[in-house]
């Protein structure tokens, strides 16, 4: 039998080219050797205030995305977590195994929540969340970037605490990350991942930005004084952020691309940046455009939502009856 993968994006904004590298691009190249659980995680989304309208359409673009990239409906399981109501039934349960000490201690929490005021509670909760999401679908593999790599460690430490204290009914998941590109750096501060929720549009690429924009911020994009294209993430972080999305796109090596471009300036560095992020994201728009108002989409993530649901329910059952919630069935 295939092993099984599951993963989730937020519909929390535009999804950038961080995650595309870091986990969607995985999910491609992952779809024909796994049986795949791709999940728009919008009970995720709504840890931090969302506008109701976006949400709805943030959620449905997500999915023409799914499809864009290249996912495979027939193959692949996409689903909206809200429509299978066992992930947050199961993750009440998680809730009440994980201790509020390791919450407190998830470096998302803490940086979502810092100086914040009116933090949702369910910022906190998050993570037995995710874990649901994973554990209810027997998970072997979570391809994700490199962010969420505390989030699985939790996951597994909690399947781990269930499994030992209830019923051994949880498979321990492993992490998938990119081998390039696990953590995309935002295009105006690279100390700080890109991220989709960032104010500031002009930090991220996003998938379905209008190819000026996209261009126009990646020729803005914060580099150095230095004008050398060389591979040094501590000191030159910007430029070092530049080269690996060349180097994805391109194929070519890092000791290659400083080869390329040596005594030539950032201009011409960046101008083939934004040719080759733009030669790989037309397509996928006009995809994007086909897909989005079509019947199709909507059949499918019916389809997705009855087999989640499916599959989702099983493992529940098997929750609820290891801890004695209610009559055993
Ligand atoms: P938000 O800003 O709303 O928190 P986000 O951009 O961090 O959103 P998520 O929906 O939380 O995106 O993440 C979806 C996937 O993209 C996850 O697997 C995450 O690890 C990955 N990811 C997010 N940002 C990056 C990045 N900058 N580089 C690589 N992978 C990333
Ligand atoms: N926490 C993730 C999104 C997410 C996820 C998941 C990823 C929610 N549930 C399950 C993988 C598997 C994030 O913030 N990027």
């Amino acid at each position: 039998m295939l092993k099984r993968i599951f993963s989730g994006v937020q519909p929390s904004g535009s999804v950038t080219l961080g995650n595309y590298l870091g986990a969607l691009k995985q999910f491609v190249d992952l779809q024909h050797d796994y049986d795949c659980f791709f999940c728009i995680v919008d009970q995720h989304a709504i840890t931090v205030p969302q506008d109701r309208l976006e949400l709805r359409k943030n959620i449905k673009k997500l999915a023409a995305l799914y499809l864009a990239i290249g996912l495979d409906p027939e193959k692949n399981t996409i689903f909206i977590q809200s429509e299978v109501p066992a992930h947050a039934q199961a993750g009440w349960v998680l809730q009440c195994i994980a201790y509020i000490g390791e919450l407190e201690r998830m470096t998302q929490f803490k940086d979502k929540s810092s100086g914040k005021e009116g933090v949702s509670s369910a910022l906190l909760t998050y993570p037995p969340l995710m874990a649901a999401d994973i554990l209810l679908y027997n998970t072997d593999l979570v391809p994700v970037g490199e962010d969420q790599k505390q989030h699985l460690e939790l996951t597994r430490d909690l399947a781990e605490r269930f499994n030992k204290k209830y019923n051994e009914i949880f498979k321990i998941p492993e992490i998938s990350l990119p081998k390039e590109g696990a953590r995309i750096m935002s295009l105006q501060d690279p100390t700080k991942k890109m991220s989709k929720s960032d104010p500031n549009k002009k930090a991220t690429i996003a998938l379905l930005d209008d190819p000026k924009q996209i261009e126009k911020n990646i020729k803005s994009a914060v580099t150095d004084s230095e004008g050398i294209v060389k591979y040094d993430k501590q000191e030159k972080p910007g430029v070092s952020n530049l080269m690996t999305i060349h180097s994805i796109f391109s194929g070519k090596s890092f000791a290659e691309i400083e080869e390329m471009y040596n005594g030539k300036g950032y201009g011409d560095f960046k101008a083939d940046i934004a040719r080759l992020v733009l030669d790989h994201l037309l397509p996928i728009q006009e995809r994007y455009h086909e897909l989005i108002n079509s019947k199709e989409l909507d059949e499918i993530l019916d389809e997705g939502a009855a087999k989640a649901n499916k599959e989702a329910n099983k493992m529940l059952r098997k929750i609820y009856n290891g801890m004695g919630l209610g009559r055993k069935r």
